[in-house]
């Protein structure tokens, strides 16, 4: 790890000439912020656009799990411990996007074909490590490392209210300010969990928190921010309220049993003014994952009644 940030603006010197050892960073980068600052926007915008409909609203597979769960949550479908079967089947149906770490990145990323996102994280943590280091995620990777596998966004997970804040905080920090100079959009999987909130507000999933996480995760620059289920569409709304106009995703969760629970959340997050979910065990633990995906696209671009969406695709 780079505390201050300069392995970023190291690697932007050497695509600039190879001359970073003997220049003078900070008056060589200002010669050039000016112009620079258009090409990133304009970067970063066409990258979104990748993620998200006209509507401005997007529906992202999820699966990470092989890693931050481990393969038991592959165990209820077990072909789907194969990167390349689910995502096959998950861009067949038509998600929007896909988000996965760099490993599975290098081994089922072609699996992601047509007009989709591919986001890679570049932060996790084992379900292995003992409990006190489970409030921190590591990084594992580099930017240059989700763009070398195509990436079109990067994301990383801060655990607001952790003992190791800081740590994600910075991670976070550097992250997005390399992505950002070169024009790619960071999502921020915003996820309050920590002793002290357990101690005054009972719950991670208090949309209290949860508002405040979403908060910071804009405050910290993230281009989307992926957050909890508050257990209303008015407490949601609070959420995509505090995030200052930064579209807020639902994390998926679970499976539900009932698929219609599922699809009443998501329905209650675009309700609330939310841009959709990135969903990966309701999706992928679905013995056939299709008539779910179908009715979740329903959802969340057609804006159906969840009844509705789930007897359409025969999930009724
Ligand atoms: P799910 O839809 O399966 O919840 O996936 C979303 C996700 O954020 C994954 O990216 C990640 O592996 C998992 O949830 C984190 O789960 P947990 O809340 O147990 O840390």
């Amino acid at each position: 790890m780079d505390p201050g940030g300069t392995r970023g603006l190291s690697r932007v010197h050497r695509h600039l000439g190879g001359e970073a050892k003997t220049l003078n960073l900070s008056k060589y980068i200002s010669l050039r912020v000016i112009n620079v600052d258009a090409y990133q926007s304009v970067g970063i915008r066409r990258r979104m656009k990748r993620f998200f409909r006209r509507d401005g609203r997007a529906l992202i597979f999820a699966m990470d799990h092989g890693f931050e769960h481990g393969p038991t949550d592959f165990e209820p479908v077990w072909e789907h411990v194969n990167p390349k079967v689910i995502i096959k089947k998950v861009t067949r149906a038509g998600v929007d996007g896909v988000m996965m770490l760099p490993g599975i990145a290098r081994v089922a990323a072609d699996e992601v074909r047509g007009r989709k996102g591919l986001m890679i994280k570049l932060t996790s943590k084992t379900a292995l490590r003992p409990r006190d280091g489970q409030l921190l995620q590591s990084q594992l990777g580099y930017v240059e490392d989700a763009i070398k596998l195509g990436a079109d966004a990067i994301a990383a997970t801060v655990y607001w209210g952790s003992p190791a804040e800081d740590v994600m905080m910075r991670q976070f920090a550097e992250v997005a300010n390399y992505a950002h100079d070169l024009g790619f959009p960071v999502v921020q999987f915003a996820y309050p969990r920590g002793p002290y909130i357990n101690e005054k507000y009972g719950k991670k999933e208090d949309y209290r928190v949860v508002m405040y996480g979403a908060r910071a995760a804009a405050e910290t620059g993230a281009d989307m921010i992926k957050t909890y289920w508050t257990g209303s569409k008015e407490t949601f709304a609070k959420v995509v309220d505090a995030a200052a106009g930064v579209p807020v995703l639902l994390s998926g969760g679970a499976k539900t049993e009932n698929p219609l629970d599922f699809l009443r959340v998501v329905s209650g997050v675009v309700e609330a003014g939310g841009a959709g979910a990135v969903v990966g065990r309701n999706i992928f633990q679905r013995e056939n994952p299709e008539p779910m995906i179908k009715a979740l696209l329903r959802v969340i671009h057609r804006n159906e009644e969840p009844e509705d969406a789930a007897k359409a695709e025969g999930l009724l």
